[in-house]
């Protein structure tokens, strides 16, 4: 009887693990106007008014607040232009970004 070759069936699997998302967060400060913030959150998050508002109104409340999450690169690029934005007009408002959980 002629041998039996067992073939063993490999299947191999790639997982692909997706970036960790980086958060965006706003922080409160006694100085920089309402407005002005408002319209940095509009221009550089593109929100619409409302949005810019409530979370204005949250980080003013709360002390932060997030604004929202990208991948680690636009995430940075994002907090410091919008920061630069306030620092242009001599305000101390500051954005800053930590990775998601
Ligand atoms: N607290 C500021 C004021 O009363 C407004 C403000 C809100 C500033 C949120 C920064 O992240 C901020 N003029």
């Amino acid at each position: 009887m002629a041998d039996t070759v067992i073939k063993p069936k490999t299947r191999t699997k790639t997982k692909t693990e997706r970036p960790r998302l980086h958060k965006v967060i706003l922080v409160n400060d006694d100085f920089t106007p309402r407005e002005f913030v408002v319209t940095v959150l509009k221009g550089e998050f593109r929100m619409t008014e409302d949005q810019a508002h409530k979370v204005m109104i949250t980080a003013h409340q709360r002390g932060v607040c997030v604004v929202a999450v990208f991948t680690k690169d636009v995430a940075e690029t994002k907090a410091t232009r919008a920061t630069d934005a306030g620092r242009a007009k001599g305000y101390p408002l500051l954005f800053t970004t930590e990775p998601e959980e």
